[in-house]
């Protein structure tokens, strides 16, 4: 992706863990690495069409002086956050915050922090089976598009789904959405639990009955399994619950295991593709 920059700006404010650094404050030193695709404004020579970068160097120095961390850790991932919420057309920011003037009694040129954050593009199955399905995952795409930290982009249509997995309940309401979000796949399976938990949900019976079940389908193209979570979701190729609407919403999206797109995959599924 392209690339607006600055490098080593200095400014004055009051980030440390000893109360002299907080009360009298030191130099700072900060570069900035935001990316961005800059083809449009390449073309038609308009600021509209990107980030000023001295709006947007402003805005950064204005939150480091107005705010006090101890930690450059937390100074950097603050700034880093309130950055990509203000310019969205910035897809990432590689930020990197300096001490030249930090307290250790060696000689050094400076210490400091470089931290990457950015947006993140993820797909969300939505189902439920009990009571006000719709309102159930009415109210999941409410709460998401209530949260900064996630933008909902697109939302399948809703479709009524044979149960799946031998437990004997009533037929789902399906869905998928894709969202784009500043959390780690973590931190955003805990915020899909709170939703669960806003609907009431109660984890009874292993693939039984539920209000409101979110599940990770992919998260950009990582491939990762721990204990809490697996990722792409288990199984997607042999969901007609999933497919069908990811094959509505991103048909030439890749599942990063088995290299098909979504839209094959279905008709995989479907038993259509030849
Ligand atoms: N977990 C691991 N990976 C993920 C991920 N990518 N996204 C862990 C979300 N969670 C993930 O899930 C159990 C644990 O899986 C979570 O705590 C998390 O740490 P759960 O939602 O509490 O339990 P569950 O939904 O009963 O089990 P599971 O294995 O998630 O089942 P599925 O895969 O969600 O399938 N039939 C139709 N027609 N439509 C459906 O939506 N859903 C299921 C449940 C069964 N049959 C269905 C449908
Ligand atoms: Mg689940």
């Amino acid at each position: 992706m392209d690339q607006i920059r600055i490098d080593d700006l200095r400014f004055f404010a009051h980030h440390g863990v000893f109360d002299f650094e907080t009360e009298q404050g030191q130099n700072f030193v900060l570069s900035v690495v935001m990316e961005t695709d800059t083809r449009r404004a390449g073309k038609t020579d308009a600021l509209e069409d990107s980030t000023s970068y001295a709006d947007a160097v402003e805005f950064l120095v204005s939150f480091l002086t107005e705010h006090t961390f101890k930690l450059l850790e937390a100074a950097a991932e603050q700034a880093a956050q309130a950055l990509l919420l203000r310019y969205p057309l910035i897809r990432a920011v590689e930020l990197e915050l300096r001490k030249p003037e930090a307290p250790i009694k060696l000689d050094f040129e400076s210490v400091g922090v470089r931290i990457r954050r950015g947006w993140h593009t993820a797909y969300i199955a939505l189902g439920s089976n009990l009571g006000d399905k719709q309102s159930y995952i009415q109210s999941a795409l409410d709460g998401m598009a209530e949260n900064k930290l996630i933008r909902v982009k697109k939302t399948s249509t809703l479709i009524t789904t044979a149960p799946y997995g031998g437990v004997e309940q009533d037929e789902f309401l399906n869905g998928v959405c894709q969202i784009e979000t500043l959390y780690t796949p973590e931190e955003l399976l805990d915020f899909l639990h709170l939703l669960e938990q806003a609907a009431h949900r109660e984890r009874k019976v292993h693939w039984g009955p539920r209000t409101l079940d979110l599940d990770i389908l992919l998260y950009d193209n990582i491939i990762m399994s721990t204990d809490r979570l697996t990722i792409p979701h288990i199984d997607i190729q042999h969901r007609d619950f999933v497919l069908a609407p990811m094959a509505e919403i991103a048909p030439y999206v890749e599942h990063p295991v088995l290299h098909k797109p979504m839209l094959q995959l279905w008709k995989e599924l479907e038993g259509t593709w030849s």
